[in-house]
């Protein structure tokens, strides 16, 4: 059983991962800002308050892990966020701010601290939660689909500077996810974020966390690269079946 370590295991794709990789047996290491949600999401993990984006927060975060449950043996970079469709032209530039911090800097703030114990004790597992996003762009998602295509580059180097010490590193990229990444889009406006989903059966978190459970448990010497996942009423970010009532 493996020591694991999971951002943004508060909500959505990271708290339904954080229950099945716990009932699969691993030492879950979790983290995000609302810490007081974990409790709920899996009372027997290590629980930890952690902000991607602010560096002294996880060098705290990834030292009480490693001290309440060893080396780690798989990070999953998880924690990311949508915010607001904005055009080029009309956004402000706030927003893109945090995307970028959030789902790029936050990502190599963690990864990066995480790394040297893998390659010293010659093995680990990195999963990165990428997204369509990442593959195709649409209008109003410049720079959330520029996050999550930067995650691809960043994957695929991370794959080529760590080969030979036996660390694997997947993408896992999902398409449309009821979790509580619409709302905070639409920053906080639920009936909006509810229509994303209108007519269509999207994908559930727990869909994801039993792609991630089958990629952690692979023999070591089996590495997937890129698993993209969509509901089968979704062929792309915009190409999507609804059923009208
Ligand atoms: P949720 O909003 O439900 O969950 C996002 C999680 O990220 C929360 O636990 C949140 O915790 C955490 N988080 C956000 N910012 C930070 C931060 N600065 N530091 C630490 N944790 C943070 O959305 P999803 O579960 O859907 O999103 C998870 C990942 O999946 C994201 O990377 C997203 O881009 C990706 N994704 C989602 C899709 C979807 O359709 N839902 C599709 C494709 C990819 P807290 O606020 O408590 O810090
Ligand atoms: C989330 C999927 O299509 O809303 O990453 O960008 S999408």
């Amino acid at each position: 059983m493996k020591h694991i370590v999971l951002t943004g295991a508060s909500s959505g794709i990271g708290a339904a991962t954080a229950r099945k990789l716990a009932a699969d047996g691993h030492r879950m290491s979790l983290g995000a800002r609302r810490v007081e949600r974990l409790t709920e999401v899996a009372p027997d993990a290590f629980r930890h308050a952690l902000d991607v984006t602010d560096e002294a927060s996880v060098e705290t975060f990834l030292a009480a892990a490693t001290a309440a449950n060893g080396p780690i043996d798989v990070l999953i970079n998880n924690a990311g966020l949508a915010r607001g469709t904005e055009t080029i032209l009309g956004a402000t530039g706030e927003a893109w701010r945090e995307m970028v911090e959030t789902n790029v800097m936050g990502v190599l703030h963690v990864t990066r601290r995480v790394l040297p114990q893998m390659v010293e004790r010659g093995s680990g597992q990195v999963v990165m939660i990428g997204s369509i996003a990442g593959h195709e762009t649409y209008e109003g998602g410049s720079v959330y689909c520029g996050t999550k295509r930067m995650l691809q580059s960043i994957t695929q180097a991370l794959r080529y500077e760590t080969l030979g010490h036996g660390i694997r590193v997947t993408s896992v990229d999902p398409g449309m996810v009821d979790t509580e990444f619409s709302v905070v889009r639409f920053r906080g406006d639920e009936a909006r974020a509810a229509s994303v989903y209108d007519g269509m059966t999207p994908l559930a978190g727990e869909d994801i966390a039993d792609v991630i459970s089958f990629v952690i448990s692979q023999p070591p010497h089996v590495n997937l690269d890129t698993i993209v996942v969509m509901p089968t009423d979704q062929a792309s970010p915009k190409r999507v079946h609804r059923r009208t009532t």
